[in-house]
């Protein structure tokens, strides 16, 4: 391997040893370890061609996959190899794997989700491709300037991306505008305007790398390079024109979660990347099979919430336009090859289209849906409108041209069921199917928790890494002294590492004997982080109060970006890095109450905190948090949860056992009624003397002295549209921290409670999720059979 990577940085990198920076002997070493992968990868192809097998085609938006390094090294088995290769060259391995840039094409939990599935379809061996856009820029880049966030251009790909293919010869032209002409009853649809597709293959190899499929990102590229003629002219600016409009699409990645905008550009990206994987996958149909009847037979397409609803007009558009179907053959064998996931309930996140926009951008395609709208009316009159109030309704037709529709946990499925589908739901009975989340324990786990992880490893082998289920048998260590010992032992060693890594990046000295008290995800009002300051500041003041009390320890830790036009998040950061501003220079509490919050939440990131953490906070206004994934992998990592009934939390807590894990708050049902009362916040704020005395120090500029009426706005909707319950779980979500405070103390019965929740944790692979959705959507198996295994 040594030898390898000295040819690789010569050959392919045009390095001398002695002048490589750490940089080429990265590149170096990924494209050894990317030889390596080529052979397994090619030969998954073909056997999956040979076999005709189904393939799986999951199009999302977001791909957030983070580094991809240590992935390719351990699904490898190289983990030794590489680390002594690197050192015998006399460099820093540590220092070499940590210099790759994060893959940040994606916001949140949706686009982290496609990389789990990635992941568990190469380890079942089920033949897939993930499309989706290649961003020049992921998501942003978040900094503090005085505490307020400040956003920056991410850039990933300034320095060259080792592990992709650019594919040349795989280009598809996709059309924007025009209008649509009809030739004895078939119609021709003539865009007025053309992009290039280009993909770019970045191979995906599961676990022991036995199996490996592709993500494919595509990367808008003018038609033309630029206009000979007007350069000629010498007008250089309009000779290059058709370019920057070209790749303005696949530019950037829209930064809002769980808000839509409404913008032009953003329906462009969204049919831009689902025109070119549609077009693929029926190309390599056609090529394979011949047969466009057979289509489903060989394609399940998975749509990643609505973004690629198009994918459904776009298929029918194809089978009727240019292979001459008729319009209610098509919809039908287009239904048989979609299925649709929900992935939240949030009125502001469906996505809704205005008409005359959509004539504009893809004149044929309204057209079809205006059938597909007859043809459901037709069957089941009173049917749920897509066009309604003059917009297109993606959920609407994402819904009616799927043939399945699942969520994403147990209880935001039968919310889908009672709430925004509730209607399509009467008539579709079946439709609907829950598949709840998970996650892969390849990067969550085996990659992230070392320490932990070869713990269980000697005490179960390493077949639990592709078995997850197998951590069951932790169970019986509960009341182990030694391994108990061994267990606190490995969590205290990720605190320390994570109080170096803090004291580096924020300055800020941590006690790793303190609880960690962790919430990272994206900032948003119901997620409720706002609640988790409140309660801090109440901590504050008890300590103060009362310093002779026998206080558990706590370091709070934050980490989160606001979508740049989410003004409430921003102030909401804002207001966390103000207040921990004035505690942490409290010394009344010191080596009592912390609180951090290093900028930029990114998936590696997540690596470091999550194996640090004792307590998860998962504290979302119970409805609202569709699953969680978050809180999957801090459970898994041995941190016990702080939650509220919501999302995956309910199926966790039944998991892990209701005596561990930390529930308070109202519940799905309570909340609903409780918005119904009239002034349920002031209430809340009346009954509550601790709450009250909070809001007041904020409101008087407590923790902004510079500006004392800075944090006006968000108390001033805490007492008027508390829309989110903050106030009324208030009370019960501070005794039950007390509560943990407590437990905290008997340090060896939590090290108990957090070992039952490693243990418990297995049915959360996202392994399972992938052979659920296997089983009850994609009919799809794995080609590597019992008898290759056996063999
Ligand atoms: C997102 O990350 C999620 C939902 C969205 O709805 C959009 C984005 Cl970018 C359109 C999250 C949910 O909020 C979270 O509860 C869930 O676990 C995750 O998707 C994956 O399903």
């Amino acid at each position: 391997m040594k030898n390898d990577i000295l040819k690789r940085l010569r050959y392919s990198l045009g390095k001398d040893a002695g002048a490589a920076s750490v940089q080429d002997w990265r590149m170096a070493l990924s494209l050894v370890l990317r030889d390596q992968l080529v052979d397994v990868w090619l030969d998954s192809a073909r056997r999956a061609e040979v076999n005709a097998s189904k393939r799986v085609y999951y199009l999302s938006m977001e791909f957030l996959i983070g580094r991809l390094i240590e992935d390719m090294i351990s699904n490898l088995g190289l983990d030794a190899a590489a680390r002594d290769a690197v050192e015998a060259l006399g460099q820093d391995y540590d220092m070499i794997v940590h210099d790759e840039p994060d893959a940040a094409l994606g916001n949140g939990g949706l686009g982290r989700l496609a990389a789990c599935f990635m992941d568990s379809l190469a380890t079942l061996g089920i033949p897939a491709f993930g499309y989706g856009i290649r961003y020049e820029h992921g998501l942003f880049e978040q900094s503090f300037v005085d505490g307020a966030q400040a956003e920056s251009p991410e850039t990933w790909l300034s320095q060259r991306h080792v592990w992709e293919f650019e594919r040349p010869e795989v280009q598809h032209r996709i059309g924007f505008g025009g209008h649509v002409s009809r030739d004895g009853g078939r119609a021709t649809w003539h865009p007025d305007n053309m992009v290039v597709a280009t993909g770019y293959d970045t191979p995906v190899v599961g676990w022991q790398g036995e199996w490996g499929n592709t993500l494919r990102l595509w990367s808008a590229k003018p038609v033309n390079p630029f206009d000979l003629e007007s350069f000629n002219r010498g007008d250089y600016l309009a000779a290059s024109r058709s370019e920057a409009l070209a790749r303005t699409i696949s530019r950037v990645l829209y930064p809002d979660d769980t808000t839509e905008n409404g913008k032009e550009l953003r329906l462009k990206q969204e049919y831009f990347f689902t025109a070119a994987s549609i077009m693929d996958l029926m190309c390599r149909h056609m090529e394979e099979d011949g047969d466009i009847r057979a289509l489903p037979e060989h394609v399940a397409i998975q749509l990643n919430d609505t973004h690629p609803a198009i994918a459904g007009p776009e298929l029918v558009r194809l089978l009727v336009d240019d292979h001459g179907l008729a319009m209610a053959e098509a919809i039908t064998l287009a239904r048989r090859c979609l299925a649709y996931t929900n992935h939240t309930l949030l009125p502001e996140a469906l996505e809704r289209w205005p008409e005359g926009l959509f004539a504009r951008v893809l004149p044929r395609h309204l057209e079809i849906i205006r059938e597909i709208e007859a043809a459901q009316q037709a069957e089941f009159p009173g049917s749920p409108h897509i066009l309604e109030h003059g917009d297109v309704c993606m959920g609407e037709l994402a819904f009616v041209m799927a043939h399945k529709v699942n969520g994403v946990s147990a209880l935001h499925t039968d919310l889908v069921k009672k709430t925004v589908f509730a209607e399509l739901h009467r008539i579709h009975p079946t439709r609907i199917v829950n598949q709840t989340n998970g996650i892969t324990p390849r990067r969550w786990l085996h990659g992230c928790n070392p320490a932990l992880r070869d713990l269980i490893t000697q005490q179960l082998g390493d077949t639990w890494v592709s078995d997850l289920e197998q951590l069951a048998a932790l169970k019986a260590k509960r009341s182990d002294t030694s391994f108990i010992q061994a267990f606190q032992q490995a969590k205290r060693s990720n605190k320390v590492a994570l109080s170096n890594w803090i004291s580096e990046t924020c300055g800020v000295a941590l006690d790793p004997d303190a609880m960690f008290d962790v919430q990272i995800k994206r900032i948003h009002e119901y997620k409720r982080q706002l609640m988790n300051l409140l309660e801090t500041v109440a901590l504050w003041n008890e300590m103060r109060d009362d310093p002779d009390r026998d206080w558990t320890p706590r370091v709070k830790i934050f980490g989160g970006k606001a979508a740049p036009g989410y003004v409430l998040a921003k102030q909401i950061i804002h207001l966390i890095n103000d207040v921990a501003r004035v505690v942490n220079a409290d010394p009344a509490t010191k080596g009592r109450l912390r609180i951090v919050f290093p900028p930029n939440y990114n998936v590696t990131m997540a690596e470091r905190l999550i194996p640090a953490a004792d307590l998860s906070e998962q504290i979302s206004t119970a409805g609202k948090e569709a699953s969680g994934t978050g809180n999957m992998k801090f459970a898994l990592n041995g941190a016990l949860t702080i939650g509220t009934l919501d999302g995956a939390n309910v199926e966790i807590r039944d998991h892990v056992g209701s005596e561990n894990f930390f529930l308070f708050g109202l519940t799905a049902s309570e909340v609903v009624d409780r918005r119904h009362q009239h002034g349920f916040s002031r209430a809340a704020i009346e009954a509550s003397p601790r709450l009250q005395r909070v809001l007041g120090q904020i409101f008087e500029g407590r923790f902004s002295p510079e500006d004392p009426h800075r944090h006006h706005g968000l108390i001033g909707m805490l007492y008027d549209h508390d829309h989110f319950l903050v106030t009324c779980d208030f009370d019960s979500y501070y005794d039950t921290q007390r509560r943990a405070d407590v437990v905290f103390q008997n340090s060896r019965n939590w090290a108990s409670m957090a070992l039952m929740n490693t243990a418990s944790m297995g049915w959360f692979s996202s392994d399972r999720t992938i052979q659920g959705y296997a089983r009850d959507i994609w009919q799809a198996d794995a080609p590597r059979s019992a008898l290759e295994r056996s063999a």
